[in-house]
C-alpha cells in the first residue's frame, strides 16, 4: 500500500496543502489516534477533543462496541445496493423507528442528504396530501441556518461564505429570523407553505439557543396551518443537548426528523429521515434513494451507536456535566469572555477581542495547552466534548481553557 516514510505533522500539513482542495483552514494540528475524549497528534501529544468532529463523536473516539459492529459487518457483507434486500436493514429500521417513535425511516449517508430528503418529502407531501398547486410549494427556513453544502441547501443559507458564486439558487424558500414567532406566524399565512425547517439550537450561528417555548409554540403554529414541522437534529440530536433529541426538551415530536453525525458515533457517514406513514409513504419506489443509504455496515453501526447512548446514559451525562461546565466557565474572570451559552454539552463562549488577539488565537493557545476547539464566525468558540467525558476531565478541561484565556492578560 502507498505510504510516506517518516511522516511528520509538518509534512502531513504540506501534503494537504499541495494535493488537497483548499476548502478548509484547519488548526495546525495533525491527529493520528483517538480514544474516548482524547486524540493524539503524530508526535504523540495528547489533547482533549472539544469539537467531537462537530458532534459526530458523541460516544467517544473509537468506541469499542461501535467499532466492533463496524469490523464484524465489514468482514461479512458491506454493500448490496437497494436493488436487493439485505439481512441488516430491516432489523435496523425496526430498531430505530421504535427508538424514536416513528412509523418509518429513510436511510441516507450525510446530513446534507438527510436535509435534501426531508425537503423532497415535504414538497411531495404538499402536492399529494395538502393540495398545494404544482411547483408552488414553499418551505420556511431561518436566517443563519446551517443544513449542509449542496446547491439546494446553500440556496436556503443566508451566509455569504456558504452561498457566494454558487448560483443560480433553488427557489421555493422563505427566510424568516430565527427565534421570532411573529415572523413565523406571518409567513404561515401563505397557503402554499408546506413546511418549516428549523434547527432546535443553531449550531453554525454560534450555538444560538432560542427562547424557552420557541420550539413548542412554533410546532403548534405549524399544526394549526397544516404545515410540516421539520427538525434538523443532525447536530443537536443523539443526546448532545442533554436529552435524546433537543426537541424533547419541549415535548415536541417533529413531523419530519433529520439525524446524522452521532447516529454512527463518528465511524461512518450515516444519516436518517424519520416520519410517520401518512408523510413517508408519499415517496414511491424509484422516486428517491442512494447507493450507500441503508447498507449493512451502516445498519449495524447505527444500532450499536444508539445502544451506547442508552447503555451509558449519555443524555443524562450531557445534561449534568453541561450545567457544571457552563457554571465553571462563567467563573473565569476575563474581559475576553463576553458570554457563555449552550445546552447540555453543546456550548460556546463569545470572545471579546483583546488587541489583535481573537478567538483563533485562543484556540491556538488551547491546542498548545492540550485542548482542541474551533472558532466560528471569528469571535465564537464552540465547546462540545464527547459525552463520555467524566466530571474530573471536565474540571481539568476548564483549567486549560482558563489558563489559555488568562495568558492574554
Ligand atoms: C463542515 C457548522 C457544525 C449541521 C446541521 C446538516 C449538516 C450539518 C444542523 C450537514 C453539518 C457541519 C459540517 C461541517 C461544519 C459543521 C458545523 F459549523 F458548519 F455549523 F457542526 F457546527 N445540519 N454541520 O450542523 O451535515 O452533510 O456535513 O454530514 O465542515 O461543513 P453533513
Amino acid at each position: 500500500m502507498f505510504t510516506i516514510d517518516n511522516l511528520t505533522s509538518k509534512k502531513a500539513m504540506e501534503l494537504e496543502g499541495k494535493y488537497g482542495a483548499h476548502n478548509y483552514h484547519p488548526l495546525p494540528v495533525v491527529l493520528s489516534r483517538g480514544e474516548g475524549v482524547h486524540v493524539w497528534d503524530l508526535e504523540g501529544k495528547q489533547y482533549y477533543d472539544f469539537l467531537s468532529a462537530y458532534s459526530a463523536v458523541n460516544q467517544g473516539h473509537c468506541h469499542p462496541k461501535i467499532v466492533g459492529a463496524l469490523v464484524d459487518q465489514a468482514k461479512t457483507l458491506t454493500l448490496t445496493s437497494r436493488a436487493f434486500y439485505n439481512d441488516a436493514l430491516g432489523v435496523y429500521e425496526k430498531f430505530i423507528t421504535e427508538y424514536f417513535g416513528y412509523d418509518k425511516i429513510l436511510p441516507m449517508n450525510t446530513g446534507a442528504e438527510g436535509d435534501e430528503t426531508a425537503l423532497k418529502l415535504c414538497r411531495k407531501w404538499a402536492y399529494q396530501k395538502k393540495g398545494v398547486p404544482e411547483n408552488e410549494a414553499k418551505i420556511i427556513v431561518c436566517e443563519n441556518n446551517f443544513h449542509g453544502r449542496t446547491i439546494t441547501v446553500v440556496s436556503m443559507s443566508t451566509d455569504p461564505e456558504a452561498r457566494k458564486d454558487y448560483g443560480p439558487y433553488t427557489p421555493g424558500f422563505v427566510t424568516i429570523p430565527y427565534n421570532d414567532l411573529d415572523a413565523l406566524e406571518k409567513a404561515l399565512e401563505d397557503p402554499n407553505v408546506a413546511g418549516f425547517l428549523v434547527e432546535p439550537i443553531q449550531g453554525e450561528a454560534g450555538v444560538y439557543v432560542p427562547d424557552e417555548g420557541y420550539i413548542k409554540k412554533a410546532y403548534d403554529m405549524c399544526k394549526a396551518k397544516n404545515v410540516l414541522f421539520i427538525a434538523d437534529e443532525v447536530q443537536t440530536g443523539i443526546a448532545r443537548t442533554g436529552k435524546r433529541l433537543a426537541c424533547d426538551h419541549e415535548g415536541v415530536k417533529p413531523d419530519v426528523l433529520i439525524l446524522g453525525k452521532a447516529l454512527s458515533g463518528g465511524v461512518y457517514p450515516i444519516s436518517a429521515v424519520l416520519a410517520d406513514d401518512d408523510i413517508m409513504l408519499v415517496i414511491k419506489p424509484g422516486e428517491h434513494g442512494s447507493t450507500f443509504g441503508g447498507n449493512p455496515v451502516a445498519a449495524k453501526v447505527a444500532i450499536a451507536a444508539l445502544e451506547v447512548v442508552k447503555e451509558e446514559n449519555l443524555a443524562e451525562q450531557a445534561q449534568e456535566l453541561g450545567q457544571i461546565f457552563r457554571n465553571e466557565l462563567k467563573k473565569i474572570q476575563s474581559d475576553m469572555i463576553e458570554l457563555v451559552r449552550g445546552k447540555g454539552l453543546l456550548n460556546a463562549i463569545v470572545i471579546r477581542p483583546k488587541g489583535d488577539k481573537k478567538a483563533w488565537d485562543v484556540c491556538v493557545k488551547m491546542a498548545e495547552n492540550g485542548l482542541l476547539a474551533k472558532p466560528t464566525h471569528n469571535h465564537i468558540i464552540r465547546f462540545a466534548p464527547p459525552l463520555v467525558i467524566s466530571k474530573e476531565q471536565i474540571m481539568e478541561a476548564v483549567e486549560i481553557i482558563k489558563k489559555s484565556i488568562l495568558s492574554f492578560g
